[in-house]
């Protein structure tokens, strides 16, 4: 039997749309508190064990019979191998793909406000901002079915570029699996070390350090359940970037574009994952009939159909609006990680749209471009988290010192003021500390 799946239908007409359209975008809360004992327990052994805990956890976990993490570390003349083992098609994609990316966060850096600045007053103090890179940064790569060559570039090479001096990365080797285009895009992307292990004793070890493993100040990059329970737990000891949920592609369509690119670009979402989320938003509704043929058609050749056709079943939705200014309306209450704009004018409907993680505008931008090469990053909020947060980028590796430094001009007017405001909350040396450098 070939995969078939009939699409849940909204209009945005229907009573209670708001409310229908609202529940089928949030995930049920699952119960994880299973999975946080275990993250709880994991965390404090390699609190208090280091290395030895985490060889214990690879053992059971990823049946890698090992005595010391140093053999757990891979060299970077074994990533720079690897690089060089890929077929030349590959190896020129991944160097394009890095080079992209590495571009468009250069451009990042200049632009979004990732640099120092300083300014003076009239009588002459100055006050600033000094902008620093992190230290030492972790990246978690999943091991598994979500292993993406192309996450190690999203992930390393902003990083790279804030200037962080040392990009560590953990990836988990289940029986000593190695993925070649994984640590390639380790290599081009300049990770400094890559250790082979995963799980909350890899985020446990990049928090606390070990012996072996350098404690690190952020750590960034998808994982699984446990993963993701383990960043929350250490988030304060160190950074976090964010916690992904499954993709989505929300598509905006004005009922001209080629069905079946539509249909494909709502199934390369689709394919990552059973609670991946495709929405179309269409004020056609014979265009609508028509992608739904398309879906039917392409969906057999996949060869992820079976995921593919779960996702859809589970959480896609074709929705019938009254016209583009209303899809853009429905698109700022989704608030999509990616949205695409397949419409002849799709600039004048970009200009409305306030959340999203990602804007792809025009029937040739297809969202899988943005996921590897076209440039910005494909770590996007998730979740309606658009509605206030961003891609990672730059400045995610850099952080801001204010800068002050008063004149003995300044140190009269405002210690005045200062002196004044403490005495107000009662607080004796503040006012001082101002007052004795008042001239008498
Ligand atoms: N669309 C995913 C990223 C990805 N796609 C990796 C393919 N490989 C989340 O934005
Ligand atoms: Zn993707």
């Amino acid at each position: 039997m070939s995969s078939q799946v009939k699409v849940k239908r909204l209009n945005s007409k229907d009573a209670g749309f708001k409310e229908t359209l609202l529940s089928s975008l949030s995930l049920p809360m699952v119960d994880d508190e299973a999975i946080d004992t275990v993250v709880v327990k994991i965390l404090a052994a390699v609190k208090e064990q280091g290395d030895a805990a985490v060889l214990d956890f690879t053992k059971q976990f990823d049946r890698l019979n090992v005595s010391s993490i140093s053999e757990l570390e891979i060299p970077r003349k074994d990533l720079e191998q690897a690089y060089k083992s890929l077929s030349t098609e590959q190896k020129n994609a991944l160097d394009i793909a890095a080079k992209r990316v590495r571009a468009y966060h250069e451009k990042q850096k200049i632009e979004a406000g990732c640099h120092s600045w300083e300014y003076e007053e009239a009588d002459g103090t100055r006050l600033g901002q000094k902008v620093t890179p992190l230290d030492r940064v972790g990246i978690y790569v999943p091991g598994g079915k979500a292993a993406y060559p192309s996450s190690v570039l999203m992930n390393a090479i902003p990083a790279k570029v804030a200037g962080v001096a040392e990009v560590i990365m953990v990836v988990p080797t289940p029986d000593g699996a190695r993925n070649p285009l994984v640590l390639a895009a380790a290599y081009l992307a300049g990770v400094d070390r890559v250790f082979t292990i995963g799980g909350a004793q890899a985020v446990g070890a990049l928090a606390y350090g070990t012996k072996t493993i350098p404690s690190v100040d952020k750590i960034v990059g998808p994982g699984n359940a446990y993963v993701a329970a383990a960043k929350r737990r250490v988030f304060g000891a160190v950074g976090i970037d964010m916690i992904a949920g499954p993709s989505e592609i929300l598509v905006l369509c004005d009922g001209f574009s080629n069905p079946d690119w539509v249909a494909m670009d709502l199934f390369s979402q689709a394919e990552h994952d059973e609670q991946a989320q495709s929405i179309l938003l269409c004020p056609d509704p014979a265009y609508i009939e028509k992608v739904q043929a398309s879906i039917n058609k392409l969906l057999p050749e996949m060869p992820r159909a079976k995921v593919i056709e779960s996702s859809l079943a589970n959480r896609a939705l074709l929705i019938e609006v009254g016209d583009m200014a209303e899809a853009c309306e429905i698109a700022n209450a989704i608030a999509a990680e990616h949205l695409e704009i397949c419409a002849a004018e799709p600039r004048k409907w970009a200009e409305k749209i306030r959340h999203a993680g990602a804007i792809f505008m025009g029937n040739y931008t297809s969202e899988s471009l943005g996921d590897y090469c076209a440039g910005p990053n494909h770590v996007l909020p998730t979740a309606r988290t658009a509605r206030f947060s961003s891609p990672l980028g730059v400045y995610d590796f850099i952080k801001r010192s204010s800068m002050i430094e008063v004149s003995e001009a300044g140190a009269q007017t405002l210690g005045a003021v200062a002196s004044t405001l403490a005495h107000g909350e009662g607080l004796q040396a503040h006012a001082r500390a101002a007052e004795m450098r008042l001239k008498k």
